[in-house]
C-alpha cells in the first residue's frame, strides 16, 4: 500500500550541467530507494534563480535534468517527478514559513556564508533569495510531509533549519508537519574538484576541468580525468595526504563497487597512468548508455511534457491539502474554487 511507505523528497538545481558529483551523489542513490519509499524527485527550478541564469540556458538545463533523472533510472510509474515551478504551493509555502523563520538563523547557515562572500569587495549584491533559499527548502520538504530528505553532508544544517521552522509552527498552532530527517544513503560519495580535491565538485564552478558533467565526451572525460591533480608519491593509496588520488579512488569505487582496498590492490606497483586511464574508462562505460537515453528524451519534449504534467498534478494535489491545512492554522478565510 503507498500510503504505508516512508515518504522521500529530494530535488538537484537546474544552476549548471549535471557533474559526476551529482550523479554518484544523489541520482544514483536515489534510483535503489525508488522501491521501498514513495519518493517525489523535483527539478528544483526556483531555487536555481537565488543566482542569476540566462533564460534559454535554464530552459534547456531544466528539461535535460529531467531528462537525466529519468535516463538515470527513476521510474516515472513509481515516483512523482516534476518541475517545481510548475507547483505555485511550493512559492506560497515559503512565504508562510518566512514568516515563522528568523533572520539570524538564515544569515547563519553556511552555504549563505560561503555563496554571499562571492560578492563582496563590489560584485554586486546579494539577493533576498539566497538568504531565504533554506525556507524555501522547508516548504518542498514540509509540502509533502517528506520523512526523509538524501542530501549531501553540505545540506544537513538546513534539514535541521526545517526541522526547526516546523516545530515551531506545529507548537504554534498543533501538530502539521513530520520532522523529516536527512538521510545519507550508505557508499554515497562525496566527489571533490578534479582541480582542488578539497572542495567539492560543483556544477557552478567557473573552472570546467574541475567537474566531469554527465552528458561529456569520451575524449573530454579522458582529457579531465588525464589532467586531474594528484601528487608527486606515485603510489594508490586511500589516505586523507593524497587527496587527488583519494578522490579518483571514490570515483572507481562509486562506478565498480570495488572497495578502497580491492583498488589499493590492483594498482600496487602501478603508475597514475593506467590508473587514471582506468577511472576514465569506467567513467565512459558507466555514462555512455545514460548519454544516448538522455539524447533520444530529449527528441521527444511531448513525452518528457506528461511525464511533467502528470507530476505537477499528483505533487500539487498532495501538496495543497497540507497548504489549505497551514492557512487555515494560520487563520486564514478558506475560500472553495
Ligand atoms: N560533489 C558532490 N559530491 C556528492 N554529492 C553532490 N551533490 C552535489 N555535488 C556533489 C549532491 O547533488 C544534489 C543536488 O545538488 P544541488 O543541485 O541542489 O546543489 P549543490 O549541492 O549545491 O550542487 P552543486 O553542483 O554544487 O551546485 P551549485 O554549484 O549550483 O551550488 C544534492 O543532494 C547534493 O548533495
Amino acid at each position: 500500500m503507498e500510503n504505508s511507505k516512508k515518504v522521500i523528497f529530494s530535488g538537484i538545481q537546474p544552476s549548471g550541467n549535471l557533474t559526476i558529483g551529482n550523479y554518484f551523489g544523489a541520482l544514483k542513490n536515489w534510483v535503489k530507494l525508488q522501491d521501498k519509499y514513495d519518493c517525489y524527485f523535483c527539478v528544483v527550478d526556483l531555487h536555481a534563480i537565488t543566482v542569476r541564469q540566462e533564460p534559454k540556458d535554464l530552459r534547456r538545463r531544466t528539461l535535460e535534468v529531467l531528462a537525466i533523472y529519468l535516463a538515470a533510472g527513476i521510474d516515472p510509474e513509481k515516483n512523482t517527478i516534476f518541475i517545481q515551478s510548475h507547483v505555485p504551493t511550493h512559492s506560497e509555502a515559503a512565504w508562510l514559513l518566512n514568516c515563522f523563520t528568523y533572520v539570524g538563523e538564515l544569515e547563519r547557515m553556511t552555504q549563505y556564508k560561503s555563496k554571499s562572500k562571492k560578492y563582496e569587495d563590489g560584485n554586486g549584491s546579494v539577493s533576498a533569495g539566497l538568504l531565504n533559499y533554506p525556507v524555501l527548502m522547508a516548504a518542498d520538504i514540509l509540502l509533502y510531509n517528506a520523512d526523509l530528505v538524501p542530501v549531501g553532508k553540505d545540506q544537513t544544517q538546513h534539514i535541521e533549519l526545517t526541522r526547526d521552522i516546523a516545530e515551531r509552527f506545529n507548537n504554534a498552532y498543533s501538530p502539521t508537519f513530520t520532522l523529516p530527517e536527512g538521510y545519507i544513503p550508505e557508499g554515497g560519495a562525496k566527489i571533490m574538484d578534479l582541480q582542488d580535491p578539497t572542495k567539492k565538485m560543483s556544477k557552478s564552478s567557473s573552472n570546467p576541468n574541475s567537474y566531469v558533467l554527465i552528458m561529456d565526451s569520451p575524449e573530454v572525460i579522458r582529457r579531465k580525468i588525464n589532467r586531474c591533480v594528484t601528487d608527486s608519491v606515485g603510489v594508490v593509496k586511500y589516505t586523507d595526504s593524497q587527496p587527488g588520488v583519494k578522490n579518483l579512488i571514490n570515483i572507481l569505487g562509486a562506478v565498480t563497487g570495488m572497495s578502497c582496498e580491492d583498488i589499493e590492490a590492483k594498482y600496487e606497483g602501478k603508475g597514475y597512468a593506467e590508473f587514471k586511464n582506468d577511472v576514465a574508462e569506467a567513467l565512459i562505460k558507466e555514462l555512455s548508455p545514460i548519454q544516448d537515453k538522455v539524447n533520444e528524451l530529449l527528441q521527444n519534449k511531448k513525452y518528457l511534457e506528461e511525464i511533467y504534467k502528470k507530476g505537477a498534478e499528483k505533487a500539487y494535489y498532495v501538496s495543497s491539502k497540507i497548504l489549505r491545512k497551514m492557512q487555515k492554522k494560520i487563520g486564514f478565510i478558506p475560500v472553495s474554487r
